[in-house]
């Protein structure tokens, strides 16, 4: 594995994006998006629960489920990966975090320049006026073994209140976007970990940041689309790959 070749472009890097996906939370034992559909929820397709149409026809369903998502990620930790995302940044001039993931994990490793592209588990909103609504609070609760929780209504408008993420169909925040398409277009190196490569636009940053001559090094134990773009490709799961990079 080059981990010295990566650590040194690392090293010698002005401006690092690292750029996630569901992979990077793996092993803080949050299943990626494909895989967040077992038990309970085995029998639904991620894809299609991941959309406004399903949310119009079953506000209870898609609602407890995300539901059950946010109260998972509370539960859990970040891990050794996450930290040394947040250790890199001590050491480089300009580091920015784009992540497609919706937990908090990055934050609460300490990660400070944080996007997320397809939103968050914990800024919901109403479907009407679109002011952001409380995350409830479930502390103590026993994670909801059941499946349908109804999303509460809005204070201001009595509009059904949504998860804050961004669904299939929808667009991603326009903020967001400018965000990361600035950070690829001017970064040296772009670390791209735990993601396959397959969500569009998201999957655009990578291949953005190449065209603007950037390096990109790959973590993930499997092979992605990504693979021909990558400088360096590292076949390793992130909590142990990412401590090796930084001192
Ligand atoms: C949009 C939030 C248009 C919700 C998510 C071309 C251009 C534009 C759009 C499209 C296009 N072609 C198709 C589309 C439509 C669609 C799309 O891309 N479909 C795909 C399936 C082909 N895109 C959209 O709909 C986007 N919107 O285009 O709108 C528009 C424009 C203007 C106006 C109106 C509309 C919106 C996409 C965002 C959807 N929301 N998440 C939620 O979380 O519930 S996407 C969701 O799936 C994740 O956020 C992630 O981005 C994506 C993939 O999830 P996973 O599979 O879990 O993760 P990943 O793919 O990253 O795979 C896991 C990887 O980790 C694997 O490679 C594995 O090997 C690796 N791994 C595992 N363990 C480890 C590990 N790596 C390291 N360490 C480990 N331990
Ligand atoms: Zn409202």
């Amino acid at each position: 594995m080059d981990l010295n070749e990566a650590a040194k472009l690392l090293g010698q890097a002005r401006h690092v994006v690292v750029f996630t996906g569901a992979g990077m939370s793996a092993e803080s034992g949050v299943p990626t998006f494909r895989d967040a559909l077992t038990g309970l929820w085995s029998r639904f397709d991620a894809q299609a629960l991941a959309t406004p149409q399903a949310f119009d026809e079953d506000p209870a369903l898609v609602w407890g489920w995300y539901e059950w998502r946010r109260q998972l990620v509370q539960r859990v930790r970040p891990h050794q990966g996450h930290l040394a995302v947040a250790r890199m940044a001590a050491h480089t001039p300009e580091l920015t975090v784009l992540t497609q993931n919706v937990d908090d994990l990055h934050e609460r490793a300490g990660s400070t320049s944080v996007t997320h592209l397809h939103g968050s588990l914990f800024a919901p909103r109403c479907t009407e006026c679109t002011r952001p609504a409380p995350v409830p609070d479930t502390t103590g609760d026993q994670p909801d073994e059941g499946r349908r929780v109804d999303p509460p209504r809005c204070p201001h408008c009595d509009g059904l209140i949504r998860p804050g993420v961004v669904w299939f169909g929808e667009a991603l925040p326009q903020e967001a976007l400018e965000a990361a398409a600035v950070a690829a277009s001017t970064c040296d190196v772009l670390l791209t970990v735990g993601t396959s490569g397959l969500v569009y636009p998201a999957a655009e940053i990578p291949r953005l940041a190449t065209r603007y001559g950037a390096a990109v090094i790959q973590v993930n134990p499997q092979p992605t689309p990504l693979d021909p773009i990558a400088r360096v490709n590292l076949r390793g799961p992130a909590a142990e790959v990412l401590p090796s990079l930084v001192s």
